[in-house]
């Protein structure tokens, strides 16, 4: 039977996967977005809900003062002895962190840190001898270290050791060392998270090496190939219940045909695995035996246990944010509350904008599907000129479009790098205003009630227009423009309606 790409579509990159029993639990990288490293379950490989966020307390995820694109990198899940670990980096405090949980859902542990082991991409593998190994991107001239660690401190037990560098290509991160039939396997990205991205593979006796090359590397791409799925890499290993073996990987979707861009971030795909003489083969196979991602894959997958759809509206009545909102960096409790007027999300404008590398009051989430609407209903009555609150969809500090009260007008803004322009200015009708995107592959709309006010094109908030390793969210803010905001800004719901 078979299945469609991505299995989690909208910003989650780097995925990472292990399996307990039947079911099946993925982390991607969450960089500036707190919670950190969202954690998806599933009992069909296909169908993933969200159970949590292994990176929800500010001991764990400090984002303070971070960059765009900073923060948390790809993380690493495993499951040893009954217990769930998950490593990752901060990569603004340059530490990487173990955290570890008995259900998955959490709470996860304290982090235990471990120091300067290279800067991104911790893997961990727990051998049968009670080793563990700690594997790495060591540094732009390093390449890939591994040391033996004790699980329990984050302590070295072993010197740093460098590994296999890889075919030659760009940037060899993303490393995953696994013991498969007696054989040490090490899993690699190459060419670099964009258009030249792939996922390559060595073996060896030993977890050090001397280190044998696949013969047909790379294992898995779909660089120099048609079609709207590019990017395709950064992978990670596992076997089913039924003794099937996957990867998962990142990829990209193309929001039109030429010239290339997407806006949705790195997405997570799905490839079965063959084993043929101790080598896998990976994904749909063209004649050089490179396997491919497709959007329609065949495999032999595990019957299908879909979970239920997720309500469109979320009207705020329950005691918490669900699992789909993020704030930008660690934010500050006073900018928001769900109990200050029951049953409604309430923003108070901060001095911080969008414009800044802070946190300004804003409760966003991932844009996953190209034809989307995000409507919501906004209560707000400036005292002043300076005060706003709207909707934004947000790719990065320098790039985002909003509709927007502020003070007596209802704006529409569009940010794309240097250049700001206010693209609808209107009086603001009496009440409470509904306001909305409409998002399609090249356009965004901006509606005041049934008004479309101003529409702005995709391709500005693509990550090749923006840069960075996110995708676009869309999210309910406040500002009071460098000044705090005398009024709050009461959201009655939000909806995310998914077109067609
Ligand atoms: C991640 C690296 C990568 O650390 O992109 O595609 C970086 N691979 O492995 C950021 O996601």
């Amino acid at each position: 039977m078979n299945y469609t790409n991505p299995i989690i579509p909208g910003f989650h990159p780097d995925p990472s996967i292990c399996r307990v029993g039947e079911d099946y639990y993925i982390v991607t990288s969450s960089f500036e977005f707190f919670p950190g490293v969202p954690i998806y379950h599933s009992r069909d490989l296909v169908n993933w809900r969200q159970i949590g966020h292994c990176l929800t307390r500010e001991s764990q995820l400090s984002l303070h003062g971070q960059h765009a694109s900073a923060g948390i990198y790809a993380p690493t899940i495993r499951h040893h002895n009954g217990r769930f670990y998950m490593t990752t980096t901060n990569t603004g405090l340059g530490k990487h962190l173990i955290v570890w949980a008995d259900d998955p859902a959490g709470e996860w542990s304290e982090p235990v840190w471990i120091d300067k082991h290279g800067y991104m991409d911790p893997s961990l593998l727990f051998d049968a001898d009670g080793r563990v190994y700690f594997t790495s991107f060591g540094n732009f001239g390093q390449s890939l270290i591994q040391t033996e660690i004790d699980i329990k401190t984050g302590a070295r037990l072993s010197a740093t050791r460098e590994l296999w560098p890889g075919t030659g290509g760009a940037s060899a991160e993303g490393p995953h060392l696994y013991k498969i039939n007696g054989f040490y396997y090490l899993l690699l990205g190459e060419g670099g998270t964009e258009y030249g991205h792939m996922v390559t593979l060595a073996r060896s006796k030993t977890p050090w090496g001397p280190w044998e090359e696949c013969p047909h590397n790379p294992i898995l791409t779909n660089r120099s190939r048609p079609g709207g799925i590019q990017c395709i890499g950064h992978g990670d290993l596992v076997e089913d219940h039924r003794g099937n073996w996957w990867m998962v990987c990142l990829g990209v979707r193309l929001n039109v045909g030429y010239p290339f861009f997407h806006t949705l971030g790195r997405e997570t795909f799905l490839a079965p695995v063959r084993w043929e003489n101790g080598w896998p083969l990976v994904g749909d196979l063209d004649a050089g035996r490179h396997g491919r991602i497709l959007p329609e894959m065949a495999g032999d997958r595990l019957p299908p246990q879909p979970w239920p759809a997720l309500p469109v509206r979320d009207d705020f009545t329950a005691p918490q944010l669900g699992l789909a909102w993020n704030f930008l960096r660690t934010p500050r409790t006073e900018d928001w509350s769900l109990v200050a007027r029951t049953g409604w999300l309430r923003l108070n404008g901060s001095p911080v904008t969008l414009d800044a590398e802070d946190s300004p009051a804003f409760v966003g989430r991932r844009q996953e599907h190209f034809k989307c609407v995000v409507r919501t209903r906004l209560e707000f009555k400036p005292q002043h000129e300076n005060e706003e609150a709207g909707l934004v969809a947000y790719m990065s500090p320098q790039h985002h479009y909003e509709i927007a009260v502020k003070g007596s007008r209802v704006i529409v803004r569009r940010r794309v790098g240097s250049l700001v322009v206010e693209v609808a200015n209107v009086p603001v009708p009496a009440g409470p205003v509904a306001l909305s995107i409409v998002a399609e592959p090249h356009r965004y709309q901006f509606l005041l009630g049934e008004q479309c006010l101003a529409e702005g094109e995709t391709k500005f908030l693509s990550t090749e227009v923006a840069g960075g390793f996110t995708g676009v969210y869309f999210a309910m803010y406040a500002t009071g423009n460098g000044q705090c905001s005398a009024a709050p800004a009461d959201f009655d719901w939000f909806d995310y309606e998914v077109v067609g």
